[in-house]
This record gives C-alpha cells, sequence and structure tokens, in this order.
C-alpha cells in the first residue's frame, strides 16, 4: 500500500500491454481519453470564467481527479444512479451532460441543468441518472444509500426480479469524518443495499491533511469494515485501473446486492476552491503528483500501442476545446431566470407513483444470524 507522501503512488502502472490492463476497445478507450480532456479544458475555461466574474458563490475544480470520475462512470451501467459532493463538474459530464448546460448552470442562466439555480456545487441531471452535486460534506451519503434501496426497491418489490443496480456515491476524504456517513453505511450494511461509497481521497479537506484529521487514515477501508462492507484500495491516477477495478467491485455489488467501498487515492491539482494559496502543501509534493497526471499516462499508453499518434490527440485536444468555447457562448446567450422562478422548483407539488406500496421484505443479517 502507497501512502500520499509516496512517490510511488503518483508514477507507478501504465508499463505493461494494454490488452493485460484492460477489456476495453480502442474507441472505448479513446472516448476515456476525450472525457478527461474534456473536463480538464472545461475546468480550465471554468477557472477563467470566475475570474471574469461570470461565475459566482462556491466553485470547486476537479483537476487531477479526472481519471476517477471517468474510470469509476465507465465502471457502470447508464441506468446505475450517481450522487457526489460539490466538485462535481467531472461527474456531470463524465455522465453526459452537455457542458452548455454545466456552464449555464455556473453562470447563473436559465439553460443551466438546475434553470441557474443551483450553481457549480448542484449539477443534477434527471435523464442521466446525476442525483447531484451537494454543498453540505457527507450530506450525499445517505442520498446514495437511498438511491441504492430505490433500485433494490424497484427491481425486487415493483418488478418481482432481482436486484441488479448498483449505486455509486463519491465523497471526499473529508467526509468520512460526517456523522451522516456512519448512519448510511450501518444502514447499507444492515439492509444488504447495492451502493458504493468511493472515497476520493486527495488527501486533504480544504487545508487540513488527511492523517491531522482522520483515524486510521492509513487504512479509511476500516471505516467500512466494522459495518460488514467490503473495502477495497485503488489507484486513482490511471483511468484503466480505475476502470478495471472498479468494474469488478461493481460487478460483485451487483451480484451479491452488497455495499463496498473505496479508497480511491487521487489528488487536486488546484486549490481546494478558488481561493487558496495551497500553503498547506509543498510544490515539491505537487510536482510528484503532476508527474503522474491522468491524461499524460492515457496519452502516453495510446500513444505506446499505436492507437493515436500526437496529430491525432492535437486534433482531439481541439475538438474538446471548440466544444467548451461554444459551451460558453451558448452560456452567454442563455437569460437570467425569470423572478418567478424562484417559487417553482422549492416543494414537491405531486409525489411518485410508488407512494403508499408496501415496504420491501428485506433480511438483515439479525434475521439470518437467528
Ligand atoms: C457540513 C459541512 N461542514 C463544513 C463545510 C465546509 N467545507 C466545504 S468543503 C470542506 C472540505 C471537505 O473536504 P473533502 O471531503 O476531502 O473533499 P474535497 O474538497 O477534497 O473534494 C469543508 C470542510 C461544509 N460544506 N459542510
Ligand atoms: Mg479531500
Amino acid at each position: 500500500m502507497s501512502s500520499l507522501s509516496d512517490p510511488a503512488h503518483a508514477t507507478t502502472g501504465g508499463r505493461r500491454p494494454l490488452a493485460d490492463r484492460t477489456s476495453a476497445t480502442p474507441d472505448e478507450l479513446l472516448d476515456w481519453l476525450r472525457q478527461m480532456l474534456l473536463i480538464r479544458e472545461f475546468e480550465v475555461r471554468t477557472m477563467q470564467a470566475y475570474q471574469d466574474k461570470k461565475i459566482g458563490g462556491f466553485c470547486h475544480i476537479y483537476i487531477g481527479q479526472e481519471a476517477v470520475a471517468v474510470g469509476c462512470t465507465a465502471a457502470v451501467q447508464h441506468a446505475d444512479p450517481i450522487v457526489t459532493a460539490y466538485r462535481d463538474h467531472g461527474h456531470a459530464l463524465a455522465r453526459g451532460m452537455d457542458p452548455k448546460y454545466c456552464m449555464a448552470e455556473m453562470f447563473g442562466k436559465i439553460g443551466g441543468c438546475a434553470k441557474g439555480k443551483g450553481g457549480s456545487m448542484h449539477m443534477f441531471d434527471k435523464p442521466n441518472n446525476l442525483y447531484g452535486g451537494h454543498g453540505i460534506v457527507g450530506a450525499q451519503t445517505p442520498l446514495g444509500t437511498g438511491l441504492a434501496f430505490a433500485t433494490k426497491y424497484i427491481d425486487e418489490v415493483i418488478e418481482g426480479g432481482k436486484s441488479r443496480h448498483v449505486a455509486l456515491c463519491f465523497l471526499g476524504d473529508g467526509a468520512v469524518n460526517q456523522g451522516a456517513f456512519y448512519e448510511a453505511k450501518n444502514l447499507a450494511g444492515l439492509f444488504h443495499i447495492p451502493v458504493i461509497f468511493i472515497v476520493e481521497n486527495n488527501g486533504y479537506s480544504m487545508g487540513t491533511a488527511i492523517h491531522r484529521g482522520t483515524t486510521m487514515s492509513h487504512r479509511l477501508i476500516s471505516k467500512g469494515e466494522a459495518f460488514g462492507i467490503d473495502g477495497y484500495e485503488i489507484e486513482g491516477m490511471d483511468v484503466i485501473d480505475v476502470q478495471r477495478e472498479m468494474k469488478a467491485v461493481a460487478d460483485k455489488c451487483r451480484e451479491t446486492s452488497r455495499p463496498a467501498m473505496v479508497d480511491m487515492k487521487t489528488y487536486r491539482f488546484k486549490g481546494h476552491s478558488m481561493s487558496d494559496p495551497r500553503k498547506y502543501r509543498t510544490r515539491e509534493e505537487e510536482e510528484v503528483w503532476e508527474a503522474g497526471d491522468p491524461i499524460t499516462r492515457l496519452r502516453d499508453a495510446l500513444i505506446e500501442e499505436g492507437l493515436i499518434d500526437d496529430a491525432a490527440f492535437k486534433a482531439l485536444n481541439r475538438e474538446v476545446k471548440l466544444q467548451v468555447r461554444s459551451s460558453i457562448e451558448w452560456a452567454d446567450a442563455s437569460p437570467e431566470p425569470d423572478i418567478t422562478e424562484l417559487f417553482t422548483d422549492v416543494y414537491v407539488e405531486k409525489f411518485g407513483p410508488y407512494l403508499g406500496t408496501s415496504m420491501p421484505q428485506i433480511v438483515t443479517d439479525q434475521e439470518n444470524d437467528r
């Protein structure tokens, strides 16, 4: 097991032939590269737009962590729900949100995915089964358990079949200390709920290094084991490894209808939010991680295998730059929400079709033990 201060952490992997490391097709691999480039370019332009005061409020950049959102999303089905925290632009784009809806949301425009009323921390995309974007640290973890419970309920009780979904619930390493997370894990373990808690362990919560704020920080998965939740440690800087290992985790959870917890080692290359002088970490540490840039890794692996050349890489880069540029133009042109929007989407007026149906007969561990 490597640790955050271990340089090998940022530079291992990537040298074995691709055929030994992945069953992904060349088209899939190229798509992962395109998605990571899109997230990177989107975030660079987001920072510029923030400086230009087109974006207000809190804004957290995902640069450095691209392999996590792209690899995890590629490891599951589109119908499997996803929920995440406030560093959420990457998850939205990896899930398939058109960047123009994401950009307009940050610009506070009606064309945004939440009509411009949520902002950077609240990307929401029901058609793509993305249930936020949440600003309160750890608040999404009970929602993750709830989303997985809902899929299990529909699969088993409403449709009378076998549970066949998993939910991905992303959280930061700071969120593992929130009380809500312990309740979410308890119910997931007790009721056999197929939620995968993916801790995007970038080593810091704002300016606090993980070992200063968290017990057992060298073995985070022990915090799931106490609830009967299987744990996995995955190096999160290489999208090929992330997708392969996450697929194995997800396949097992789907098959057994059990939760899992993943300690996903990663690093944010930028500050916590838009104004952060990063005095709590050294430039040397940053350089070690930057040397393991997930985009460079995949690009080099694909070049080595002859799947792309330098010209093709540049063309891909140009394509995403144009896409992001047009998303900014679209967001600029989108009107602001009308004042009447203040009162819409606040309360649910009509409940869904399942209200009033009976609770599922889920057998708990205790009952099994009798
Ligand atoms: C309940 C709560 N407490 C405090 C905050 C302020 N806050 C915002 S982000 C953050 C750090 C969380 O770090 P981590 O979970 O590691 O996520 P990362 O920013 O590294 O992605 C804190 C304390 C908050 N948003 N919610
Ligand atoms: Mg963190």
